[in-house]
């Protein structure tokens, strides 16, 4: 019995040596540990025994079946190796090759804009900060120091979801600095965010859609001042329109947020009869800015005698159409394909300083 067992194992183990390829393993397996398999009819034997037959038998019978389970699942482990080795060796790829068919769509000059808002923002150290579309009446308005008689309030210029009394009614974000209300209130200071994303308005016309994009920026630190935010409008807008001859004008102005507050017009030049940004041929509005009000500072539970900070806004459509030329807003959001075809960017293009953001 003894050499019997010893015999049969020897042989298994040098037919599965034998075998030449996953196939004829996968042959030696079933014929041995399959259900009409040699060691399985072994181990059925056992039942017939006498219990000191068994005694023995049984444990030898089950050591032949794990040393010949064991050397399959090596074999079979070797050829795969071996047929990786081989795929490695002989199969290549061309990362370089071009997909088979031309890319289909296009990024929107909105997300171009906006990806290289993020790329100039990062280089000076502000995070991109996003919130609810869909927000409340006080992070909206009443925390910007914005009073129920405001006009920005009236119903026509504010989607209001219907239902909810006066006090806690949802409405459709008009500005994103409810973005910078809920990171004041959430994050220590120093703060350096911006806040791009979709705004509503209940406007419509030539220059104006019910949705628009807005960016906001926030800066809240100690002894922050209007230096501060002229040189970082100063420093974003050559970085945007990749031009030296940036030239800035600040003009008194109000927002009920910001105090003092400052609209900035950007200079231009009149180039193959085109106005384009860069020069001082004339002047147009861009962004609006201010130091954060103390009141705003303070309703978002800061201490407004340790904390003040610059803020600024502009749409990024405008942006968009500024830099790529293009005269018409409400193209944006047609979704006309040769529109898009002709204004937008390779999605594999994206913005870098190095390459020059909008290359
Ligand atoms: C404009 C003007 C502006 C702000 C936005 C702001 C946000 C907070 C506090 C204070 Cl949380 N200010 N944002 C400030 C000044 C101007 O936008 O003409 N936007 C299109």
């Amino acid at each position: 019995m003894t050499t019997d067992l010893d015999k049969l194992g020897s042989d298994w183990l040098s037919r599965i040596d034998a075998a030449a390829d996953l196939a004829a393993l996968e042959a030696e397996r079933v014929a041995a540990l399959g259900k009409q398999g040699a060691i399985t009819g072994l181990l059925k034997t056992l039942g017939g025994m006498s219990p000191e037959e068994r005694q023995t038998a049984g444990p030898r019978i089950h050591a032949l079946r794990e040393s010949v389970t064991d050397a399959i699942a090596a074999k079979k482990a070797a050829f795969e190796a071996a047929e990786l080795e081989r795929k490695l060796a002989t199969e290549t790829l061309d990362m370089t090759l071009p997909v088979l068919s031309a890319p289909q769509g296009s990024v929107h000059p909105v997300s171009q804009v906006m990806d290289e808002l993020a790329e100039i923002f990062a280089d000076l150290g502000f995070a991109v900060a996003t919130g609810p579309e869909i927000e409340d009446d006080w992070h909206n308005f009443t925390a910007l120091n914005i009073p129920e008689s405001h006009p920005a309030r009236a119903m026509h210029d504010t989607f209001y979801f219907p239902g909810e009394s006066e006090g806690k009614r949802m409405l459709l974000r008009t500005h994103t600095s409810p973005v910078q209300i809920r990171t004041m209130t959430s994050q220590e200071p120093p703060i350096r965010i911006i806040a791009p994303g979709r705004t509503y308005r209940s406007d419509s016309d030539a220059t104006h859609t019910p949705m628009f994009h807005q960016v906001e920026g926030l800066v809240i630190d100690r002894g922050i001042h209007m230096g501060h935010l002229k040189w970082t409008l100063e420093t974003f807008l050559k970085a945007f329109f990749e031009r030296d001859d940036i030239v800035l004008r600040l003009r008194p102005s109000y927002f009920p947020f910001t105090e003092p507050s400052a609209e900035v017009d950007v200079g231009y030049s009149v180039e193959k009869g085109r106005r384009v940004i860069g020069g001082s041929e004339g002047w147009m509005e861009v962004l609006g800015s201010g130091m954060v009000h103390p009141k705003v500072i303070a309703a978002c539970g800061l201490d407004p005698d340790e904390w003040q900070g610059f803020a600024f806004g502009c749409g990024i459509d405008r942006l968009a159409m500024l830099k790529y030329g293009m005269d018409d807003l409400r193209a944006f959001f047609d979704g006309d394909l040769r529109w898009l075809r002709h204004y937008g960017f390779a999605s594999l293009d994206v913005p870098t300083l190095s390459g020059g953001v909008g290359a």
